[in-house]
């Protein structure tokens, strides 16, 4: 059985996940309304990692006994302009995340629940590369600016990433 604490806590960041999913499918939606396939695809792919993250906390929660409690899913923020505002949007986003998984981490420390603590390692691991590879294409935005051939390459590039499943094994 988890402790209570820890359950409130992996549900909340089960929201986060599906937040999380939700602003990145209107982030695709976005790029493919100003015809960048390549960047929707590459935000939709991210999005249903995202839900396969909310999953493992849903299935990790169900395997310790806890109880699975599902609240409302706000609506994300859609004031989108461009490929690098919307990144730089992605790279904060993914900061607050990542705070989130930490506060996660040093609650199970508190609690001296070492099943989770070692659970959500693979969640701080995650957030390291997600921040890299997001601050990997900014840079390449930033670098390359408004020029709309590199923009093109770099939609190429984006379309090429691919859906790998994760999931929760005990
Ligand atoms: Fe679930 O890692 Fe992004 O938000």
């Amino acid at each position: 059985m988890i402790n209570k604490k820890i359950e409130e806590i992996l549900n909340a960041q089960i929201n986060k996940e599906f937040y999380s999913a939700y602003l990145y499918l209107a982030m695709s939606a976005y790029f493919d309304e100003i015809g960048l396939k390549g960047f929707s695809n590459w935000t939709k792919i991210q999005a249903r990692e995202e839900v396969d993250h909310g999953m493992i906390l849903f299935d990790y929660l169900i395997a310790r006994n806890g109880n699975v409690d599902l609240k409302h899913i706000e609506a994300p923020d859609c004031d989108m302009q461009n490929p690098l505002q919307v990144f730089e949007k992605i790279y904060a986003h993914e900061k607050t995340v990542t705070e989130s998984i930490e506060s996660v981490a040093g609650m199970t420390e508190s609690e001296c629940d070492l099943a989770t603590r070692n659970f959500i390692d693979w969640y701080i691991a995650e957030q390291v590369e997600e921040e890299a590879n997001v601050l990997d294409i900014i840079k390449k935005l930033k670098m390359f600016g408004e020029e709309k051939s590199i923009l093109y390459h770099i939609d190429i590039e984006l379309a090429k990433r691919e859906y790998k499943h994760h999931n929760y094994s005990c």
